[in-house]
């Protein structure tokens, strides 16, 4: 029987994690029974979805995860409890990151949930899981061990030139975003080995960690979105910098195996000042010209 979590201290990394794997794989398995089926649109915008198996899955998320934990919060894509706000712990959850892939019917998306702990500085994800119910792939990671993939360790590449590097760009929901996205589109691809832009960003992030990718490129996603992959990344070696965007939980971010981070231009994916995710992340902080802040 879970102790009542006390308002004063966060729950332990391991127990939290174990219940998110739980949760991950339950709302996993939703998404590959549906991932053919005819699917409830609840809303449709030109470069976005939302279905109503986001919110099914979201709310199986949410019970599963209050079964072990019932006083944490949920911060998630589709539902925020006004208790994450001020909590000393919160979950942080996209319950499908890569929504139009999966309402197309293309396997590519994921189960997003970090926990997020308060500290003197803002929340920052102790505890992050990716699951990616079509190849089965569980990445984890708690802060300051190393991240794995269906539990071995995983590590970001070790590939030190851009012309020999994948780069993954996110292609966000609006005209700043898309407007960026374009404009280091042009920048980087006659630089790089290939670019792959595949619609999700908790996948593009596990993948650098796992070096599958060498560096992953967005500016306009949410926190939901980034929460646990940028941890991961973290864990595996590499470096995640964000900076924050008008608009509630709303980022910019460069991941990168490290080597390749300084290769990758700035000037429109990044905002004024980019701020380091963590004392413990390979990150770097750079502050930009107001001329190239992003609007
Ligand atoms: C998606 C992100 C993707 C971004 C999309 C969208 P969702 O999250 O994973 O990187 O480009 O605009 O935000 O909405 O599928 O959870």
């Amino acid at each position: 029987m879970s102790q009542p979590l006390l308002s004063s201290r966060p729950p332990s990394n391991t127990r939290a994690l174990a219940a998110a794997v739980a949760a991950a794989r339950e709302a996993g398995e939703l998404m590959k029974k549906n991932l053919s089926r005819a699917k409830q649109v609840n809303e449709s915008h030109q470069h976005d979805i939302k279905l109503e198996l986001d919110v099914q899955c979201q709310k199986l998320i949410t019970r599963a995860l209050a079964t072990v934990f019932p006083s944490i919060p949920v911060l998630g894509e589709e539902g925020i409890d006004a208790a994450s706000e001020k909590a000393v712990a919160r979950w942080v959850v996209d319950p499908i990151d890569g929504t139009v892939n999966f309402a197309y019917g293309i396997p590519h998306a994921a189960v997003s949930i970090a926990l997020e702990v308060r500290t003197e500085d803002g929340f920052k994800s102790e505890v992050g899981v990716v699951y990616d119910p079509f190849m089965d792939d569980l990445w984890t990671a708690i802060r300051g061990k190393p991240a794995r993939l269906n539990g071995r360790i995983t590590q970001v590449s070790t590939r030190a030139r851009l012309d020999e590097s994948i780069v993954s760009l996110g292609f966000a929901k609006n005209q700043d975003s898309l407007q960026a996205a374009q404009a280091d589109f042009l920048e980087l691809t006659h630089r790089v080995r290939k670019l792959r832009i595949m619609g999700s960003a908790a996948l593009a992030l596990t993948y650098v960690a796992c070096g599958r990718f060498d560096a992953y490129v967005e500016a306009g996603v949410r926190l939901w979105d980034i929460a646990a992959g940028g941890l991961i990344v973290e864990c595996a070696g590499g470096s995640f910098v964000t900076h924050s965007l008008p608009g509630e939980h709303r980022y910019g971010l460069i991941a990168s195996n490290g080597l390749i981070h300084d290769q990758i231009p700035h000037a429109r994916t990044t905002g004024a000042k980019l701020k380091s995710p963590s004392p413990k992340g390979k990150s770097q902080t750079r502050t930009r010209s107001k001329s190239q802040t992003q609007s």
